[in-house]
């Protein structure tokens, strides 16, 4: 039997659309939390794969959902570079800041360090049923520059823009070394039974016009062909994130197979290639509200996607206070409107 979101990511357009939600592994979850007290490190919770097979899982048990994604974080990369990441109880990632050439020349990918997400992905893999797909994934290189620049998130991401325009080459080759390693790191998860990978830039809203090309277009492209060069029927998602006026040209220009889309964005206007698929993008908020609004919403998608190559999710992650009980009425509410 062919998983549904691998048929669509192929293009094709299925009666009752897949459903997974990013970040659907975390915090809301009861049974997440049980294992996470345990765990006051989160990058160890991380790269320790019995716990992280076991998180995968749990929203998929629990939901039924049509894809597991590996339970990691984009920030293992800069990890994986030499990059000094930790998390701030209640505050999130801290990286120490790289601001200068010297910083990015001092960075070396060391694949070693992710070997426990290629065990993961393998744990995983072997755990799902026949009709659950395993998604892989990573930050794109520019918003996990963002973080190994400004070292920590929630900024306006000044410090990486001055770097991007000032040093142009400098910034051209953090691009660089995140393209490479970020590429290893997607053939490896490939290579343990990833079925299909997303690329999430997070923050594509912060990149200016004039950068858009070095920051986001072109070292996507070449992370997709990289990836492809050895797992070509391999489906891509890219997730870019607050660049609704840039679609086109990102389908264009990248290569890939289906593209997430925000809430913002009106996704019955988006205009990509037929076998583009398209993911998303029913408002978190909605999802941690539920009821009627919810439901209706979620039909209405449904609805405005049918005949297209679609797969349901949120048009950004699930937000920590959202009751579990709301994703099941979600899930129902997909599963019955079509
Ligand atoms: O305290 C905890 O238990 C940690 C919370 C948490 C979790 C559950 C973090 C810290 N990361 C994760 C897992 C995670 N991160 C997944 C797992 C798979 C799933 O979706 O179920 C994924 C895909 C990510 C990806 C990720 N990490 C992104 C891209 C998606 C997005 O939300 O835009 C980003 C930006 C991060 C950075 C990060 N990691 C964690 C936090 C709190 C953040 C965001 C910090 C910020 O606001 O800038």
């Amino acid at each position: 039997m062919v998983k549904k979101l691998l048929q669509v990511l192929r293009g094709e357009a299925v009666s009752q659309p897949p459903v997974w939600l990013m970040r659907q592994a975390g915090r809301y979850l009861p049974e997440y939390r049980a294992l996470r007290a345990n765990a006051p490190d989160f990058v160890q919770f991380c790269l320790n794969p019995e716990l992280a097979v076991e998180v995968t899982l749990q929203p998929v048990r629990r939901f039924q959902l049509d894809a597991a994604i590996l339970f990691a974080d984009i920030l293992l990369v800069p990890h994986a570079l030499g990059q000094k990441l930790w998390f701030a109880e209640g505050e999130g990632p801290r990286l120490d800041p790289i601001r200068d050439a010297s910083g990015i020349a001092a960075l070396r990918y060391d694949a070693a360090k992710l070997a426990p997400v290629m065990q993961t992905s393998k744990g995983v893999r072997a755990a799902l049923d026949d009709n659950a797909a395993l998604i892989g994934f990573a930050g794109a290189p520019w918003t996990v520059a963002t973080y190994m620049i400004e070292g920590q998130g929630g900024t306006d991401h000044e410090n990486v823009r001055k770097l991007a325009w000032r040093e142009p080459a400098t910034f051209a080759r953090l691009m660089d070394v995140l393209v490479d390693a970020t590429s290893q790191y997607l053939i490896a998860q490939a290579d343990a039974g990833a079925e299909a990978l997303q690329l999430f830039e997070s923050w594509a809203s912060t990149v200016p016009a004039g950068l858009f090309d070095a920051a986001v277009l072109s070292p996507t492209a070449r992370i997709v062909a990289n990836v492809k060069a050895k797992h070509p029927k391999l489906p891509i998602i890219g997730f870019p994130r607050g660049a609704g006026g840039w679609l086109t040209r990102y389908a264009q220009a990248t290569g890939v197979d289906g593209i997430g889309i925000d809430q913002m964005t009106d996704i019955a206007a988006v205009n990509v290639p037929a076998r583009v698929a398209l993911q998303g993008n029913l408002d978190p908020i909605l999802l941690l509200q539920g009821g009627e609004a919810m439901r209706t919403e979620a039909r209405r998608l449904v609805a405005a996607m049918r005949g297209r190559p679609f797969i349901f999710n949120l048009g950004h992650g699930v937000m920590q206070p959202t009751p579990p009980d709301h994703v099941a009425e979600l899930v129902a509410a997909i599963r019955s409107a079509s």
